[in-house]
This record gives C-alpha cells, structure tokens and sequence, in this order.
C-alpha cells in the first residue's frame, strides 16, 4: 500500500486528506506526526515545514498541491526526486475569468465610478473600445496562454512574452529578457502569469513600470515576490501606474494593519485568483501515484531545474 503525507506550514489539510482517503481507499494518506507517517512514498504539500521533506526516506514523489511550485522552497531539505503541480481546466478558466474582471474593472473605469458612487457623483468616465488598450501578459504557459487568447478574443490588442518563443492565434509573442523591453513598451495593462523563480523574483520593478505606457494598470496573480513593493508605491504615487490590482503577497495573509490596505490606486483580493478542489487535487495526486508505482510518465512533472 503506498503510503501519502500531507504536509504545509499553514494550511488545515484535514478536508482534503478525506477526500483522498474516500478517492482511493488503497492509499493510506497521513497527516505529519500519525504512526507511520515517516514511511510515505509521496508528499502532498503547500508550504512544506522546514525539514519535512528530507526527513521522509521512502520519498520518491513531491506532488504541489497547487499550480505553482515556489513554495516548496519552505523546505530547503527536499531531495532530488520527481516533483508534479496541478494543471487543471476548472484552474484555467477560474484564472481567465479573475483576470477578466480586473481588465474591465480599470478599461471601462467601473474603479472610478464605485468611487463616484461613494460620493453620489454622476460623472461618465470616457469609455474606449477594446481595441485601443493594449494588454500584455507575462508568461505564457497554461494559464497566460488561456488568458491571452481570452483577450485577445474580445478585441483587446493582446500581447505576450515568455522564456520561449511561442505562436498564439491573434497574440503578438516575445521571448526572453532580450525581447522584454520591446514588449513592455506600449503595453497599458501589464498581467503577471508568470511562476516565481530565480529570474523572475521583482520583475515587477521601478524599470518594468517605466517602460509602459503612462498611467498604466498592472494586474499580479503569480506571486507576492514578483513585485518590489517600494517601485509599486512609487509608481502609483507618481502616476506612472494609474492603477495595480493584487492577488499574491510576499506575506499571506496580508496582515490588517498593512498599509497596503488603504493605498489609492490598490485593489486588494486575498490570493483567490484560482485554486483546485480538492475534488481535483486528489484525482490528480492519486493518477500519479498509480502512474509512479506503474513506471510510467509522470503528469505534469516540473522542470526542477528551471524551478517551475
Ligand atoms: P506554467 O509553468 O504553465 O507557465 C509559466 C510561464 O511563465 C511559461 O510560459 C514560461 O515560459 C514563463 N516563464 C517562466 N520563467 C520565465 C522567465 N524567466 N522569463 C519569461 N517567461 C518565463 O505555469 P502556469 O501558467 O500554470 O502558472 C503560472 C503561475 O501562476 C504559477 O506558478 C503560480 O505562481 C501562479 N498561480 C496563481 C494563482 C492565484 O490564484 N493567484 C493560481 C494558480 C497559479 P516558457 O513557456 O517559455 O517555459
Ligand atoms: C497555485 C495557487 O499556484 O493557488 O495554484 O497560487
């Protein structure tokens, strides 16, 4: 019977260890300190604690229980064996939809009218046609890729860049740090799909948000170290941005006496862009579990080298 631990730092992983439990009655899935627990084969983890990992010496698969993979780095004792992340349809299109609210939240001005409304103000904000705002998404992989061809769908004048080059029905593509000033420059809102790696920690800088078009919107649903937050603040101060809207932050949750909270031009939501069911995460870890002890190819294995 292969044995699964379910391990985070912060999160109650009690649910979801049921519906796994419930999913495959063959697997026998722990939570960290239960007998036998040191025995599993395959960790389950969001924000593994320190140690965690490098104390398992059955381990032969790290499986995200999320999308992204950064937050393995928790953990610094984490062998060198297969690591899986969730890719899911239900994710993707949880993202477009986020993504999709914010981009019609600033292009049509709905941001200033709630602020009019606060102040019974009828004032018409100037309204543009999709056509004459330019979007550009970083990273294009399952979710950036979806989200662009969404956009670019409603006539929005989409662009993207990637580590490498990519071909997206309707999206102009550019690839690698070579190519990224030229597509920041005209972009009116910037959209961070990216995972957080070595190369991308604070890309979201002073440099990126000059070369944008003035009073631009920058939208982040990777991750809170994607951003350096005094260039953000400065920005918004300075109208270089107009607006930022988000989702991730180095420290989650945002604690209620952070000044972020009341910064004009910020809108704030608690890390909800889209996450897996665990309805989700069980069917996927399970197929991987079934797929390890097969010998056969991995779903959605990471490149732990590129770190996403
Ligand atoms: P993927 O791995 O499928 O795609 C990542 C994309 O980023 C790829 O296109 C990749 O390029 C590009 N990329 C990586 N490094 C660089 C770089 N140095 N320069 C330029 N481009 C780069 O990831 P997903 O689309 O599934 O998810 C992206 C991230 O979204 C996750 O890592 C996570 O941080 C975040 N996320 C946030 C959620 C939320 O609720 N806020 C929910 C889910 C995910 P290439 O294609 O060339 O390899
Ligand atoms: C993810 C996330 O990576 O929820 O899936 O941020």
């Amino acid at each position: 019977m292969t044995r699964i631990v379910l391990l985070s730092q912060d999160s109650d992983l009690t649910e979801l260890r049921k519906t796994m439990q419930l999913k495959a009655p063959d697997i026998s899935v722990h939570l960290p300190g239960e007998a036998d627990a040191h025995l599993a084969e395959v960790a389950v983890c969001w924000n593994p604690p320190q140690g965690s990992l490098g104390a398992l010496k059955n381990l032969r698969l790290v499986h995200s229980l999320a999308a992204g993979v950064d937050h393995l780095r928790t953990d610094s004792s984490c062998p060198d064996v297969p690591v899986c992340r969730v890719v899911d349809p239900d994710l993707r299109r949880a993202m477009a939809e986020y993504v999709l609210w914010g981009v019609l939240h600033h292009h049509r001005h709905f941001d200033q009218m709630l602020a009019n409304q606060a102040q019974s103000l009828w004032r018409e904000p100037v309204q543009r046609p999709a056509s004459s705002w330019t979007i550009g998404v970083m990273g294009l992989g399952d979710l950036g890729a979806h989200v662009a061809e969404l956009l670019a769908s409603l006539s929005f004048n989409v662009r993207g860049w990637a580590r490498s080059p990519k071909t997206i029905a309707n999206v102009s593509t550019w690839a690698g740090p070579e190519q990224f000033g030229d597509f920041l420059n005209g972009v009116d809102c910037l959209i961070c799909l990216m995972p957080l790696t070595d190369e991308t920690q604070g890309i979201l800088n002073a440099s990126t948000f000059s070369q944008l078009n003035p009073g631009a919107v920058v939208i982040n649903c990777g991750r809170g170290g994607h951003v350096v937050m005094d260039d953000l603040l400065q920005a918004l101060a300075s109208d270089t941005l107009s607006a930022a809207l988000l989702d991730v932050f180095e420290h989650e949750p945002l604690a209620a006496d952070d000044p972020l909270w009341q910064t004009p031009g910020l809108t704030i939501t608690p890390h909800i862009a889209s996450s897996a069911t665990h309805e989700c995460i069980a069917e996927q870890v399970i197929a991987n579990v079934s797929r390890l002890n097969n010998n056969l190819t991995l779903h959605n294995q990471v490149n732990t080298r590129a770190g996403y």
